[in-house]
């Protein structure tokens, strides 16, 4: 039983989730799935990266306060890699408003406010390699293998 080629993508801890104590939650719920972390790093985003990261919500009335907001105080940015990574992820963090996000999920366990929702994570493969190249170079990115792999996806360890 082989396992699925593995997918890579970007997880953003906002800067509320870090406010609140609540870093090392996120990245539990998502290492608990059987995710690895292959790159982090802890950054401020300036203005010009945040508008590059959601440049695609550019013109719509949150635009401001979302830039605003992601550039209020540091955030952790992660590359999460494993099979079915970029959907994972999604489900994992729950609806974009934590009011309609699962409870069981990050949002509808641990947030109220759809502009205080905690945590980034690509909506597809491709945005997923766009969203990593602005964040990390790839020597930054390193690629290991768990013996658990085998235990979590199948395949060799
Ligand atoms: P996502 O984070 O679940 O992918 P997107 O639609 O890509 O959601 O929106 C990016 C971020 O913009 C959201 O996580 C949320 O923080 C913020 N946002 C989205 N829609 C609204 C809104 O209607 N009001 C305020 N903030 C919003
Ligand atoms: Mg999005």
């Amino acid at each position: 039983m082989s396992a699925k080629a593995s997918q890579r993508t970007l997880v953003l801890i906002k800067p509320d989730a870090i406010q609140r104590g609540l870093s090392g939650a996120v990245i539990s719920r998502l290492e608990g799935r059987g995710l690895r972390i292959v790159a982090m790093k802890m950054l401020h985003m300036d203005e010009a990266m945040a508008q590059r990261h959601y440049a695609v919500h550019e013109g719509k009335a949150f635009f401001k306060g979302l830039v605003e907001f992601i550039t209020s105080s540091p955030i952790i940015a992660i590359v999460f890699e494993g099979q079915d990574a970029v959907e994972v992820v999604r489900r994992t963090m729950g609806e974009t408003d934590p009011v309609k996000a699962q409870p069981g999920t990050i949002r509808g366990d641990y947030a109220l406010d759809i502009g205080h929702n905690l945590v980034h994570g690509s909506d597809s493969l491709e945005t997923a390699g766009k969203e990593i190249a602005l964040f990390f170079n790839p020597g930054e990115i390193l690629g290991y293998k768990r013996q658990i792999d085998a235990w979590i996806v199948g395949g060799q360890p």
